[in-house]
């Protein structure tokens, strides 16, 4: 990184001595406020046809577009773009026949609202520490809550295991966590796979994983069957430098934090795993896929942990929000995995289970048809790692954004989440585990 002694260790002359400091100065300046959204607008747009969505998609590979919903024909999906993009955006919607509507041409200010009156509820719930005895689902917790959450109940719980995977690229710790009757996972019965977090932004997906493992951990008695037959191995935050990043200057950042070039940081950890990976180009996209496949610590560390569990590995699921979907692979091209059936008619089970709970009806199918294709996503390496399930699942969302689901809202939805987990969990216990590959 940039100090005093790298500039001046450059020796070749005054120029490279200036340019050294400028590019340390905007750095600086972008590490330290954030980014403000003053500089985005925001659009609601309508595809009409199928047609319309691949353009979109086409559209989305030149001009940074960030969905706040995802495109659907017939259906309102709101996109959010840099002022600079936006003449060139809508003349591409024009030459495309898109029925569209400019929405608000400054999205801080919504952000800004969102945020005060989040803040209004924390004051009114706050709490002075987040230990055990105190925890609540009624607010975000911070990294260093979940952290010592997990480790507490380490401590306390003979059931709990918790270990460190890797380190991010700001050298945070990224942990795991192990649940089993015995104590250690010991790859005689199925596992569960599950992490939570990839995408920085989407808090009630690390809050819903952090109600399944608070509930497994300390009311075992109500999950004595579940628990009996299955074990879960989770990360509860697989990217902690983002996620830090979306509590202390950026909400909506979705990507790690590693510096790219001079001015754009981040790759998306879920265009990074090593099955299907494909190459994007531009480190300033919310999608940016890295220089490599698996280029990323936190994209190591969890394909290492796979490889140790996936002889017992019956079970994955990545936690995301938001949409109330239940997708299933193939995600990277059109189409279905062989036990494409098994996977729609569990997902439906679950989605059963939901609306038991009160919730609304989830959306359940092949990612690629339901949602978009995507390349090197964490899915899809599960299922080709040997993965009989493989599952992503968008949580409920909420707010104008879909990832500010207000504090009060949140126990809900980690409730009904954990309807899935429930369901995913049984059915594990009662798979074979799978058969070792040649
Ligand atoms: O795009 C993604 O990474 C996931 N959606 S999100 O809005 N949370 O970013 C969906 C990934 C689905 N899986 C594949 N397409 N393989
Ligand atoms: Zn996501």
């Amino acid at each position: 990184m940039c100090s005093v002694q790298s500039v001046m260790s450059v020796r070749t002359g005054r120029m490279k001595l200036w340019l050294s400091i400028v590019a340390c100065v905007i750095l600086a300046l972008a590490e330290a406020n954030g980014i403000s959204y003053t500089e985005f607008q925001l659009y609601v747009l309508r595809p009409k046809t199928r047609d319309q969505l691949k353009e979109l998609h086409e559209l989305a590979k030149e001009i940074d577009l960030d969905f706040w919903d995802t495109p659907r024909v017939k259906r309102d999906v709101r996109v959010m773009v840099s002022f600079s993009d936006g003449s060139k955006f809508e003349q591409a919607l024009d030459r495309h026949d898109f029925d569209y509507d400019y929405v608000v041409g400054n999205v801080q200010q919504i952000l800004d609202k969102e945020r005060k009156s989040n803040s209004e509820y924390y004051q009114r719930t706050k709490r002075d520490s987040n230990s055990r005895s105190t925890i609540d689902f009624n607010h975000y917790w911070e990294l260093d809550e979940i952290y010592d959450y997990l480790d507490e109940m380490a401590a306390a719980s003979p059931m709990v295991d918790v270990f460190e995977i890797g380190k991010t690229r700001q050298g945070r710790p990224i942990k795991a966590v192990t649940i089993s009757p015995t104590g250690k996972v010991t790859l005689d019965r199925p596992v569960v796979f599950m992490d939570a977090g990839i995408h920085a932004r989407e808090w009630v997906g690390h809050m819903s994983v952090m109600y399944m493992f608070h509930e497994f951990v300390e009311h075992p008695e109500l999950y004595q069957e579940q628990l009996s037959k299955t074990d879960y191995v989770i990360i509860p935050v697989l990217n902690p430098d983002g996620y830090v990043y979306t509590h202390t200057a950026n909400r909506l950042w979705r990507k790690n934090r590693v510096q790219n070039n001079l001015l754009c940081a981040g790759v998306d950890l879920n265009r990074n795993f090593p099955y299907a990976w494909a190459y994007t180009s531009n480190g300033c996209t919310n999608t940016f896929a890295g220089t490599e496949p698996a280029s990323e610590p936190e994209t190591k560390a969890m394909t290492e942990l796979m490889d140790k569990y996936k002889s017992a590995m019956v079970t994955y699921i990545a936690v995301h929000t938001s949409g109330e979907m239940i997708l299933w692979p193939w995600g990277y091209k059109f189409e279905h995995c062989a036990n494409g059936e098994e996977h729609d008619t569990l997902g439906k089970k679950a989605r059963d289970a939901i609306v038991s709970a009160g919730g609304r009806e989830w959306e359940v199918g092949n990612s690629a048809d339901v949602l978009y294709i995507a390349s090197g996503a964490t899915d899809d390496y599960a299922y080709h790692t040997g993965a009989r399930l493989a599952y992503t699942i968008e949580l409920t969302g909420g707010g104008l954004h879909g990832f500010d689901l207000p504090p009060s809202e949140l126990e809900k939805a980690v409730r009904e989440a954990f309807e899935i987990y429930k369901t995913f969990g049984a059915n594990a216990g009662t798979l074979p585990l799978p058969t070792p590959s040649a």
